[in-house]
């Protein structure tokens, strides 16, 4: 079962010009899986924090496309922080990794490409409930 260590940064294609930067991004080639849909989080409140939960299938590559946050990844068995504060790097984030999204920079905007559909199923939102879930796959596996 992937652990925080297999999320990592992804450098995503710069293209610079006179006039200004432009990144593209393509699901399967830079982006590790086929992307499903797109969903930016903006006009974030001062010091409010998102995230909180962990997802059973869906794997996710968050990019601070303006500003910046910060966010922290967790396996049950081990935590890391990462700070978003590029456009053209994007955090790969597995399946079945807690995450949490914080110390947004006022403006700051997150773009966020996604594996799977929205579906609410998907989520588990009880940190106890993540780490019997994780605890359970691992034995199953061993
Ligand atoms: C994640 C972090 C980084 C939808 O209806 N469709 C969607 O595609 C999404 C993402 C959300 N929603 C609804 C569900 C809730 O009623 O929007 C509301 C807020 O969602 P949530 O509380 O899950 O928002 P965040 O910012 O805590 O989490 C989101 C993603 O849900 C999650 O997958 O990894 O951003």
């Amino acid at each position: 079962m992937t652990g925080v260590d297999d999320c990592r940064l992804i450098e995503l294609p710069r293209i610079d010009r006179p006039q200004g930067a432009i990144t593209a991004v393509e699901g399967g080639v830079t982006i590790p899986f086929e992307i499903a849909r797109i969903y930016y989080i903006y006009d974030v409140v001062y010091q409010a924090n998102r995230g909180g939960h962990a997802h059973k299938e869906l794997q996710q590559v968050i990019v601070a496309v303006l500003g910046r946050l910060v966010v922290t990844v967790d396996d049950g068995a081990q935590r890391r922080s990462i700070v978003l504060d590029r456009a053209d790097q994007g955090l790969y984030v597995p399946r079945m990794t807690w995450r949490e999204l914080e110390q947004f920079s006022s403006g700051a905007v997150c773009v966020v490409l996604a594996s799977l559909p929205y579906d609410e199923a998907d989520y588990i939102r009880d940190h106890g409930a993540f780490l019997a879930a994780r605890s359970s796959e691992a034995s199953a596996s061993s």
